[in-house]
C-alpha cells in the first residue's frame, strides 16, 4: 500500500512513527514542510525535515521533539562569546553537522530534495522524505513591534524569530509563505500523490506546517483527487502541543476541530479524526471520535490505524 503523509515538525513526526508501526509493509512517502527553513550563521537549517529525519531515524531529542539526543553546545557558546547573533536559536554541535553537510551540498548545486535523500542515507527513516519544494518558500510573520514606548512599527520577521524568540507572544497580523507563488512541488511529490492509496494529514500545525505545504501550487489540487484523512491537532479547544492557536487566531480561524476541518475544507478532506467529546459537522467530511493524545509509539499507531480504517471505509 502507498501512503503519502504531509508533515510539519514534532506532531507530524510522532504520528509518522506510529504510522510506521501500524503499517510496517506500506510504502510511505512524507511531504515535509520547508516554510520553517532559515539561514543562520551561513548555514541552511530545515527544522521540520530534520525533526522527521531524526525522529524516524532514532536521533531525536525525545522530550524536545527537535534537535539531536546527547547534544552539546560548544559551538553555540563560542559563537555567543564572539557576540554573533542570533543567540535565541539553540543549535547543538551534532545538529550543526547536518546543516554543514546540507549547506555544502546546496552550495555545490544539489537541490534540497537530493540533499535530503543524501542525509536520509545515513538516518534511514524508513520513509521517503521529500521537501514540499526545492524552491525557496519561507514563512514570515507580520507583527507590530513597539520598541521602548515609541508607536508600534509594522514589520515582518522570520517565523523562527516569532516562534522561538517571541514564543508567538506578539500577535501575528499576517502569516505569509514568502515565495509560494513561484515555488514548484519538489521532484517526486506529485507522482507520490498520484500513486497514493491514501493521503494522511497528521496533527501538525494547520497553518504553518500543513497550510504551507498546501500553498505550493499544484499540491492541493493533486491531493483533492485522493482519499484524504486528517487528524485534528486541536483537542478540546486547545492545541495538543505547540502554539497552533496563535497561528489559527492570526488567520481568523477558531481553535476548534470544527474550524480546522472547515479550513481544510470538504474538497480536500474526506475523513477527520477528532478527540472524543469534540464536535465536527462539515458536509462531505466523515468524522470519527478517537483518543488523539500520542503518549508513545503505540498510541500514535492506534491513531494511524484509525485513520487507515476510515480511509478504507471511504475509498
Ligand atoms: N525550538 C525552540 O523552541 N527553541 C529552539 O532553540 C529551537 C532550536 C532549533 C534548532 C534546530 C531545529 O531543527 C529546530 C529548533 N527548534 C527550536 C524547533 C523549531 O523552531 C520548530 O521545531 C519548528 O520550526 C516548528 O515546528
Amino acid at each position: 500500500m502507498h501512503i503519502v503523509s504531509l508533515a510539519g515538525g514534532i506532531g507530524g513526526a510522532r504520528f509518522l512513527r506510529g504510522l510506521k508501526a501500524a503499517a510496517p509493509d506500506a510504502e510511505i512517502t512524507v511531504i515535509g514542510n520547508t516554510g520553517d527553513d532559515i539561514n543562520l550563521y551561513g548555514l541552511r537549517i530545515c527544522p521540520d525535515l530534520d525533526t522527521v529525519m531524526y525522529t524516524l531515524g532514532g536521533g531525536i531529542h525525545e522530550e524536545q521533539g527537535w534537535g539531536r539526543t546527547g547534544e552539546t553546545f560548544a559551538v553555540k557558546e563560542e559563537l555567543a562569546a564572539y557576540g554573533v547573533e542570533p543567540q535565541w536559536f539553540g543549535l547543538g554541535d551534532r545538529d550543526f553537522a547536518t546543516h554543514i553537510v546540507r549547506t555544502q551540498m546546496l552550495g555545490a548545486g544539489y537541490p534540497l530534495s537530493a540533499v535530503t535523500r543524501a542525509l536520509c542515507d545515513r538516518w534511514r527513516p524508513g520513509v521517503t522524505l521529500l521537501p514540499m519544494t526545492d524552491d525557496r518558500a519561507e514563512t514570515h510573520v507580520v507583527i507590530d513591534e513597539s520598541a521602548d514606548g515609541s508607536p508600534p512599527r509594522r514589520k515582518a520577521i522570520h517565523f523562527q524569530e516569532w516562534w522561538v524568540r517571541l514564543r508567538a507572544s506578539v500577535p501575528a497580523q499576517a502569516i505569509i509563505l514568502v515565495g509560494a507563488d513561484d515555488a514548484k512541488p519538489a521532484p517526486g511529490v506529485l507522482d507520490a500523490i498520484a500513486q497514493a492509496d491514501v493521503v494522511l494529514l497528521p496533527p501538525s500545525n494547520p497553518v504553518v506546517s500543513i497550510g504551507t505545504i498546501l500553498q505550493i501550487p499544484g499540491i492541493r489540487s493533486a491531493l483533492e483527487e485522493k482519499t484524504v484523512i486528517g487528524v485534528s491537532p486541536i483537542v478540546g479547544g486547545a492545541p495538543v502541543r505547540g502554539m497552533a492557536d496563535a497561528c489559527l487566531t492570526a488567520i481568523g480561524v477558531e481553535t476548534t476541530a470544527q474550524a480546522v476541518a472547515e479550513l481544510y475544507g470538504p474538497s480536500l478532506l474526506d475523513g477527520w479524526l477528532i478527540a472524543e467529546g469534540d464536535e465536527t459537522n462539515v458536509a462531505g467530511i466523515a468524522t470519527r471520535p478517537r483518543p488523539l493524545i500520542m503518549h508513545d509509539v503505540e498510541s500514535a499507531a492506534e491513531i494511524a490505524r484509525a485513520a487507515l480504517e476510515l480511509a478504507e471505509e471511504l475509498r
